[in-house]
This record gives structure tokens, C-alpha cells and sequence, in this order.
């Protein structure tokens, strides 16, 4: 077959692991591959604001209160990033917000389940942020450049947020006998639904071939979720706290040997809209989305004005 002189650029591009830029031809499939994952991503750290925002009136002291608006705000900021890295490949910002609140686009399966404690928000920095990093530390070279370039600030972010959940969990831990099992409650709770972040089992990924030779993914789904169990087998040990897999051991290069099945059917499950939290969640967004629309409508009024006065001056000049 005859390949254009666009696709063979591409190719190159991608055999020699260089960038692909906005200004680039792409194939469609490329594209829109990107478009998915970036705006599933987006869709995530706006979604999973919810979770902790649930904790911000209620966080024990004025610091922790201060520490998790900085974080809440920092996952909008991820959104933002991401939204925009997602616009550079020709899909505006209200169709992928369509999507989503219309059900066609994911977000992530984790922010489906709720936060009912206070350890939660230290399971979450230490568990879900831990994950994310494990998962995104690799895109920061993915072969699109827009999308590389904001995980490489996200993942700043991102390590500061598994450290703050950490500390959260380690001061519970040295607390009282009640602290010390909430702690433990929050991790049995978030461990499993945080392997499950990854995606699913390596020869049941449709995406993950095309999107590693592509570059855009750099491991499987499975390699990343050993790789995140390894770096958290250590770090329990030092916070005291037992992951809930007693099937779980690791060879001498504390490489995982075995740990338990996933349970795949509660993942499908949450996947099917059928999460504890799914519903809760998608009406919470709808509703900011409808409560917001008097600022888009302003901020779009301002920039009309901006832009005549501007036409004004430059028919004056
Ligand atoms: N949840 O063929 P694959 C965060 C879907 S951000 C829901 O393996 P792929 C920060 C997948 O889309 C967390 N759906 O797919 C934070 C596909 O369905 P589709 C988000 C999932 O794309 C912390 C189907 O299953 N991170 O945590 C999930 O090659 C704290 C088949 O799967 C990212 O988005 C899932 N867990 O690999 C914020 C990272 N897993 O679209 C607040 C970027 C799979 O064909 C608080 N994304 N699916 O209908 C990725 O790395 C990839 O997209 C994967 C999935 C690894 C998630």
C-alpha cells in the first residue's frame, strides 16, 4: 500500500520517539485516541474533586482545612491543563463537557466511591494520587506534545498530594487505638478500587497496543499496577498499616510474585454506571455545569465587547 508522504513523516516522528505537535498531520485514529484518553483524563481530576471537596468543611484543623483546598484546587487546575491539551486537537471544551454529562465520555472508576471518614482523604492522597503518579509519571513522555508537556507539571503536583495523604495516614497511625483502624478501614476500602485505576487486565485492553506503538502509552496496565503494589508494599510497612491481600508476596527484588484476583465484575460494574457513587457524582457535575452558565455567558459577553472595542481602534488607526 502507498503511503503518503504525511503518514511517513509521522511514522518517523514516532520510530525515532520524538514529539507530534498540534501543527502536525496525524492519522485520525491518533487523534482521536488522544482525545479520548486526555478528556476521560480531564473529565477525572474534575469529577474527582468531589470526593475530597466533601471533607473541606469538615477537615480537623484550620492546616489540614488550608491543605485540601490547595489540593482541590490544584485537580481543577489538572482539569484546566488537560482540557486545553484536548482543545489543540480540534474538540471544543463544551463538546467534551457534553459528552460527559451526556454518559459518552468516562471518568475515572475510583471517584465513584464515597468518602465517609476522615482517613479517607489520607487513603486517597496516599492510594489514588499514588496510582495516578505510578500511571502518569510515563505520559510525561507521551509522543503528543501538549499532553507530555501538562503531565509534566501534574505529576509535580501530584507528588505533593501523595505525600500530604501519606502524613495524613502516618499521624492517625500514631494516634489513638480508634485513629489507628479508621486508617486501616479507609485503605481495606480504597486499595482494591486503586489497582483497578490502571484499566484492565493486559489481554483484556483493547487500546493498550495501538496507544503503545503510538508512544502515547509507554507500559501495559499491568506493568504499572505491579510497579504501584511494589512501591506500596514498603511504605504500609512504615506507616504500620496492612493492604487488605494476604495472597499478596513479592520475589527477592521486590518484584510482585502474587497477589489476589481483581474483582473485575465490581470494576464493569462501576464502569456500567452502577457505582456506589456514579449517579451522585454526574448530577453534582451537571449541576455546577448549570449553576456556572451565568459566568460562561458573562465571560463570553466580556470578550465580544473586548474584541469590537478592539475592532473600533484598529478601524480609528
Ligand atoms: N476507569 O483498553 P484500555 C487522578 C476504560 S486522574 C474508567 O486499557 P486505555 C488524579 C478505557 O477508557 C485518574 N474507565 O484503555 C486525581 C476503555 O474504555 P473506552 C485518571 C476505564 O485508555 C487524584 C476501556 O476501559 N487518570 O487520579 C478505566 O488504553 C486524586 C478499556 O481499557 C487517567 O485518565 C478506569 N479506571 O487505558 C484527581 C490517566 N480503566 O474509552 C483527584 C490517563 C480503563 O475504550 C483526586 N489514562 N477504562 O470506552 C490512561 O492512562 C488510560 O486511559 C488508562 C486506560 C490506563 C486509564
Amino acid at each position: 500500500m502507498d503511503v503518503t508522504p504525511e503518514q511517513r513523516h509521522f511514522d518517523e516522528v514516532i520510530a525515532a520517539d520524538s514529539r507530534i505537535e498540534p501543527r502536525d498531520w496525524m492519522p485520525e485514529a491518533y487523534r482521536k485516541t488522544l482525545i479520548r484518553q486526555i478528556s476521560q483524563h480531564a473529565h477525572s481530576e474534575i469529577i474527582g474533586m468531589q470526593p475530597e471537596a466533601n471533607w473541606i468543611t469538615r477537615a480537623p484543623s484550620l492546616k489540614r482545612k488550608a491543605i485540601l483546598m490547595a489540593k482541590v484546587q490544584d485537580e481543577a487546575g489538572h482539569g484546566l491543563y488537560l482540557y486545553s491539551a484536548a482543545q489543540t486537537l480540534g474538540i471544543t471544551r463544551d463538546a467534551m463537557t457534553d459528552a460527559l454529562l451526556a454518559g459518552k465520555a468516562r471518568y475515572s472508576s475510583i471517584f465513584n466511591y464515597p468518602t465517609p471518614t476522615w482517613a479517607d482523604m489520607g487513603a486517597i492522597g496516599w492510594l489514588v494520587d499514588g496510582a495516578a503518579i505510578c500511571n502518569q509519571v510515563p505520559l510525561c513522555r507521551a509522543s503528543y506534545g501538549p499532553y507530555g508537556r501538562a503531565m509534566v507539571r501534574i505529576c509535580k503536583e501530584e507528588s505533593f498530594h501523595q505525600r500530604q495523604g501519606f502524613e495524613i495516614l502516618l499521624e492517625l497511625m500514631n494516634g489513638t487505638p480508634a485513629q489507628r483502624e479508621m486508617a486501616q478501614d479507609a485503605v481495606d476500602r480504597w486499595y482494591w478500587p486503586s489497582l483497578m485505576m490502571f484499566g484492565p487486565p493486559d489481554d483484556d485492553s483493547p487500546n493498550s497496543a495501538q496507544s503503545m506503538a503510538w508512544n502515547i502509552k509507554r507500559f501495559s496496565n499491568d506493568e504499572l499496577r505491579n510497579r504501584f503494589v511494589e512501591m506500596l508494599v514498603p511504605q504500609a510497612e512504615a506507616l504500620g498499616i496492612v493492604l487488605p491481600d494476604p495472597e499478596l508476596t513479592l520475589d527477592t527484588d521486590g518484584k510482585v510474585a502474587h497477589m489476589s484476583e481483581i474483582d473485575w465484575t465490581e470494576f464493569h460494574e462501576v464502569l456500567a454506571g452502577n457505582g456506589p457513587c456514579n449517579a451522585q457524582r454526574i448530577q453534582h457535575r451537571r449541576q455546577a455545569h448549570e449553576d456556572g452558565a451565568w459566568v460562561r455567558e458573562a465571560a463570553a459577553a466580556y470578550a465580544a465587547k473586548r474584541a469590537s472595542a478592539r475592532g473600533a481602534s484598529e478601524v480609528a488607526a
